[in-house]
Formats: structure tokens, sequence, C-alpha cells
């Protein structure tokens, strides 16, 4: 790591800070979202849901056929493991179709938080994947991507100007220090409208409809608003406005002795985002409902359709199709009016 780097990632360092966790749907948490650019929704889903989310994203990737065994950490290697993203995201593989990401999306309280926030009840699903992070006390190798390499805002910052989603991560284990998670600089969405003034260049190279600009970590409002790290407590639901300077990191501190007696994943983030089904064309809703049939998973976006297996890490992926897909989803009518 260049003496530059390591500057960028001391100076971004995120303090890990216990944020007010709201209800669902409450107009404190909307107010929360819109002054601050995020929101923690308490118990979005209660400790029994989120384990039983768990339980099922163990079978999720028991089922991948490459050897995984939830009880044994010798078998989470990366020979075995899916193919991952920046902060070690699974997004694709099936991922967004699984039992375990069909039943968080399917919980009310989650389609309440957003509906509120919307004004609005139809609303569509994203089939997004899970951010699942393996113990680096096992295999220091499985550290996911430091905060100060890829601080981002999910939207094109000239072709979507103004609010157009928010974005969520739901958690299925505790935070702490030492876990590591989402990090985001509180009130940063209202820096959005100046990035295409403030770093036009950077800006050009990128193609009009990716929504994904990196952030420049030196950026001199970094200084005196740094990033924070919110303690999330087992079911609870972190938003934030998709012009957010956000990513994840992982832990501040090392794991405790408790962590390390009983080493599991130290973070399992299911992403979920919904948005009015009045923003999707005819086309995208066909091929949303297609996606199901194919098991193809996406990007947080509803209104457009972007299949995440044709990602560059997926296609550049060696022999990813030794990974056996999951069985393809039974849905409900909830479910199914949430496809579109
Ligand atoms: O894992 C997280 O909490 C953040 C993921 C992220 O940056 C994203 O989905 O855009």
């Amino acid at each position: 790591m260049s003496s530059e780097n390591t500057m960028e990632h001391q100076q971004l360092t995120p303090t890990y800070t216990h944020v007010p966790r709201l209800e669902a749907g409450s107009q404190a948490s909307l107010d929360h979202l819109k002054s601050e650019g995020y929101v923690v929704i308490a118990n979005a889903l209660t400790p029994a849901e989120a384990q039983h989310s768990l339980d099922l994203t163990w079978d999720y990737l028991e089922q991948l056929g490459t050897g995984i065994d939830r009880t044994d950490t010798s078998t989470w290697g990366d020979d075995r493991w899916p193919v991952v993203t920046s902060g070690g995201i699974v997004p694709a593989l099936g991922i967004g179709h699984s039992s375990a990401q069909w039943f968080v999306r399917s919980i009310p309280s989650i389609k309440k938080a957003f509906s509120a926030i919307w004004d609005d009840d139809d609303l569509l699903v994203s089939f997004d994947g899970m951010a699942l992070w393996r113990p680096t006390a096992i295999d220091p190798k499985w550290e996911t991507t430091r905060g100060g390499s890829w601080m981002h805002v999910d939207q094109h910052p000239i072709t979507r100007p103004g609010f157009h989603c928010v974005q969520g991560a739901v958690s299925l284990l505790p935070s702490s220090p030492s876990t590591g998670g989402n990090i985001l600089i509180p009130g940063s969405h209202k820096w959005f409208a100046d990035i295409p003034e403030l770093y036009g260049e950077r800006l050009g190279r990128l193609p009009e409809s990716l929504d994904h600009f990196r952030f420049p970590a030196d950026d001199p409002r970094l200084q005196t608003t740094p990033p924070i790290m919110c303690h999330l407590e087992v079911g609870d639901m972190m938003l934030w406005d998709s012009r957010t300077v956000h990513c994840s990191s992982p832990g501040i501190e090392p794991a405790t002795a408790t962590e390390l007696a009983q080493p599991s994943l130290t973070r399992a983030a299911s992403l979920v985002c919904m948005m009015p089904k009045s923003k999707a064309s005819d086309e995208v809703l066909a091929q949303r409902r297609a996606a199901i049939k194919t098991q193809t998973s996406t990007t947080n976006w509803s209104d457009r359709f972007i299949n995440t297996d044709s990602y560059t890490e997926m296609q550049q992926a060696e022999n990813s199709d030794r990974f056996r897909l999951p069985p393809a989803p039974q849905l409900s009518d909830y479910q199914m009016d949430l496809v579109g």
C-alpha cells in the first residue's frame, strides 16, 4: 500500500456510532432519512426471523455444491465460496432468488418502511444479493474492501439528478466495532448536486447509464465530516439515499475473545430495495418476471433491469459453472406483487 493510500485510509477510519433506531414507517424515520441521508429502522426483522434468514442463507451456501459446511470453517475458503464483488457482496449465482432473500423481502415491516418513503404501496423489490463476511481471525485474506478505497454514490450525478432511490441492508447478525459494516457520511446526499461541477473530468469517464460514482477520498469535506459505522441490533435495517456517500468497511477493533471462541460469519446483511412499480416500463416488468425462472439477480434498481451475473467479476471468475443454482422460488401472491 502506498503512503498516500495509508493516509487516505487513516482519514477515513469510521467512528462506531450509536444512532437513533426508529420505527418502520414513522414520521421520525422519514425526517431522519431526509435530513441525514440515512436511517436505522429498528427490528425490521425479529431476532427469530433474522436467525431463520441466516439458516436459509447457509442453506443457499451449502447447496451451491462446492462443499461449504456451515459448521466447518475450513470449508469456507475462496475455492468453495461464491464469487464476491467489492465489500464481500455475493451479488449473483442465484442468491437474489434464494429462499433467504425472498424470506427477508416478505417481512411486512420492510415494505412498511419503503411504502412510507414513497407514499405508495405498489412497490417492486430488487433481486439483490447479500454481504457475507467470513472471520478474518481465521484467514486475514478474507478481509473485505476498506472504506477509503471505495466510498461511492449509487446514482449517476448527471443523468439521475435529485432523489431517486433508497437502498437497504438488513442485519442478520449483531454489529460491533470488531465486525465492521456499512459506513457512510451523514448528510452527504446534499453534496450530490455539486459533483458535476467539482468532479466533471472524473464524471466524464463514467458511462451515462452507470449508477455508481466513486467519491474522491481526498474531498476536503471528509476531513470535517468523517464516516460513521452505525451500531445495529440483529434484525435492524439500515436505509440510505443512493446519493449518500457510503460503502462498507471491516472492523476497526480486533475480534473479541467470544467472537474468537465461536468463529462464525462476522457480517450477514441482506440487501433490499423497493421502488414504485409506476417507475418500471412494461419491458422491465417482463424482464423481472422472466428473472424468476432463470434465477437472475439484479442491482438495487427496479426501474431498470441490470443483471448482476453479467458483472465483470462474475464473467472473469474461473469455473463459475461449478456453482449449482438454488431451486427456482415458489412465490406467493404477495411476493409476485413485488416482482411486478
Ligand atoms: O454492504 C453495505 O452495507 C454497503 C453496500 C454498498 O455499498 C452498496 O450496496 O452500494
